[in-house]
């Protein structure tokens, strides 16, 4: 059994990785861990950004563990909101204030393509790797759906009529940039298994 801390607060992230864990593995959460304090994640860069949080928790927790971030890239606003998803609408910001103020920004934008990119840095006996995802889409001009969390609801991907809301969490894991990111990390976690 191969067990890992993920480094998130997030718990519909935790929900998603989860769900996409393959037999062998397991993954203990930031609250299974007992730990409740906020990361600083001050990086620029999605990279910097999920290493900070990986080696937080492994100074402060010890063992192998591995952090996500991600950002959602609108090409209209050179990039934005990008590194500060989270924060586009403010610090305290809620995911709707964040999608509301998006659909603002695009309004009478008619380029409306975007990415979402993941960065997972794994940090296993001593060692950092990295892993990165990303999936191509438009922001939809109105909100729909009610699953998923964040920018979902107004992330149309590219092939599909469906936004991300819209979907099962099965669907969207096989082509989201989480998902996919993620799956890279299992395959090499499954390779490096066989050199034990
Ligand atoms: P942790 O740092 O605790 O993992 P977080 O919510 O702060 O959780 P990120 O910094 O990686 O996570 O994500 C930044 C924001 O990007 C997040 O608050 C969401 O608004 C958005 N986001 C991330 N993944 C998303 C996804 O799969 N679908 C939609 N929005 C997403």
């Amino acid at each position: 059994m191969i067990e890992l801390i993920f480094a998130t607060h997030n718990a519909h992230k935790a929900e998603e990785i989860k769900a996409l864990l393959p037999d062998g593995f397991s993954v203990k959460t930031l609250s299974e861990i007992g730990c409740n304090t906020e990361i600083p994640e001050t990086g620029g860069t999605l990279e910097e950004n999920s290493l900070q949080k990986a080696n937080y928790v492994k100074e402060h927790f010890g063992g192998d563990c591995f952090a996500d971030d991600t950002g959602l890239m609108v090409d209209a606003l050179g990039g934005a909101p990008g590194v500060y998803s989270a924060r586009y609408a403010g610090e305290d910001a809620t995911y709707a204030d964040n999608v509301n103020k998006l659909l603002a920004a695009l309004s009478s934008e008619k380029n409306r393509k975007a990415h979402f990119a993941t960065v997972i840095t794994l940090l296993l006996h001593g060692k950092k790797y990295t892993f990165t995802g990303s999936v191509n889409g438009v922001i939809t001009t109105n909100i729909h759906g009610e699953g998923g969390f964040g920018y979902d609801p107004i992330f149309l991907p590219d092939g599909f009529s469906k936004t991300f809301a819209q979907m099962s969490m099965d669907e969207k894991g096989k082509i989201s940039h989480r998902g996919r990111a993620f799956s890279k990390m299992i395959d090499f976690l499954k390779n490096y298994k066989k050199d034990f």
